[in-house]
């Protein structure tokens, strides 16, 4: 597969030089930007790294923001970064709602205080089979459903993203690749887990529109596409809710989407992986629950894992 190494950064790569300076953050522009000679003087997000992260070697930020899943703006790995620029992320509000004592429609900025922030490295292992090293930051997910409070009822938890076809191209027209709103959920227990985060960023910075921006679920030992981008609405459900690439093939996508080596995809092996950015034919065995197991195996013990897919 071919990937372009001279990839040219576009504005939209760079931080939105406005808003960074608020109650919420805690560093300077001054000082963040000498931290990101790369930045060009844009403002940067400072976390400090948190221990769950992977020591792996990170993926070089051109390929994390310039080889992209995003099927709202085309299904060409280069559509992302071409095209979802045009998004505006500002304002960005959040319905938290099904069954939790707290619903509403909730600011991006009161979602997290800047004080949770932390860097996560993980590695995102997509279902098409490779992988890239990421430096997210962001914080748990389980501090969101903390502020929602969950009801006894609830048992998962659903994720649409937007749905705004006037600036996502793929969202009209003839040829349309997916059901819309894109939707994806988790076990609650998964979603509780302390590996599970929302991103704000990545590389320092907020997050680029290709990657999902301004908040996008990160669940490090699930395939790629659990991690869904562009987050609207996260419900509390008592039944396991759809999900978009299941909605799509359910034979080939599965609800639980666990990194599983044994467990072929049936167009393809999943035992071993290509490396992004890691040079010509540079791949790695792929491990279970992508490295993950000693964190999360408990969650699925007594569980037929090849027929909950
Ligand atoms: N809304 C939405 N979320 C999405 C997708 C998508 O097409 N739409 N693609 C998924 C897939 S298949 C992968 S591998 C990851 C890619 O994330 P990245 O582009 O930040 O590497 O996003 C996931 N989240
Ligand atoms: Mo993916």
């Amino acid at each position: 597969m071919h990937i372009r190494s001279g990839t040219t950064l576009k504005h939209s790569d760079v931080t939105p030089k406005r808003d960074w300076l608020r109650r919420r953050e805690f560093l300077g522009a001054a000082a963040a930007s000498a931290l990101l000679p790369g930045s060009a003087g844009a403002m940067g997000l400072m976390a400090a790294r948190s221990p769950l992260s992977t020591d792996a070697e990170l993926t070089p930020r051109e390929y994390v923001t310039g080889y992209n899943n995003f099927y709202e703006f085309g299904v060409g790995k280069e559509d992302p970064a071409a095209y979802a620029g045009r998004l505006t992320t500002k304002p960005w509000s959040v319905v938290i709602d099904g069954l939790v004592e707290n619903p509403g429609t909730y600011a991006l900025e009161d979602l997290y205080a800047p004080g949770d922030l932390e860097e996560r490295i993980y590695r995102l292992r997509c279902v098409e089979g490779w992988s890239m090293v990421i430096p997210w930051i962001g914080f748990p997910l389980s501090q969101v459903l903390a502020m929602a409070e969950p009801q006894s009822s609830a048992r998962y938890v659903a994720f649409e993203t937007l749905v705004r076809p006037e600036e996502m191209p793929k969202q009209t027209g003839l040829f349309q690749p997916l059901d819309w709103p894109y939707v994806e959920g988790l076990r609650l227990d998964e979603a509780a887990n302390p590996l599970t985060i929302l991103a704000i960023g990545l590389y320092g910075e907020t997050l680029p529109n290709q990657n999902g921006a301004p908040l996008r679920l990160v669940v490090p030992w699930k395939y790629g596409y659990k991690s869904i981008k562009s987050i609207v609405r996260i419900s509390l459900v008592a039944e396991q809710p759809p999900t978009t690439w299941n909605i799509q093939n359910a034979r080939e996508y599965g609800f639980y989407s666990n990194v599983n080596p044994e467990v072929d995809h049936p167009r393809w092996s999943q035992a071993v992986e290509r490396v992004i950015g890691g040079g010509l034919g540079a791949q790695r065995d792929t491990e279970m629950f992508n490295g993950y197991g000693d964190q999360v195996a408990s969650l699925y013990s007594g569980m037929d894992l090849r027929k909950f897919h």
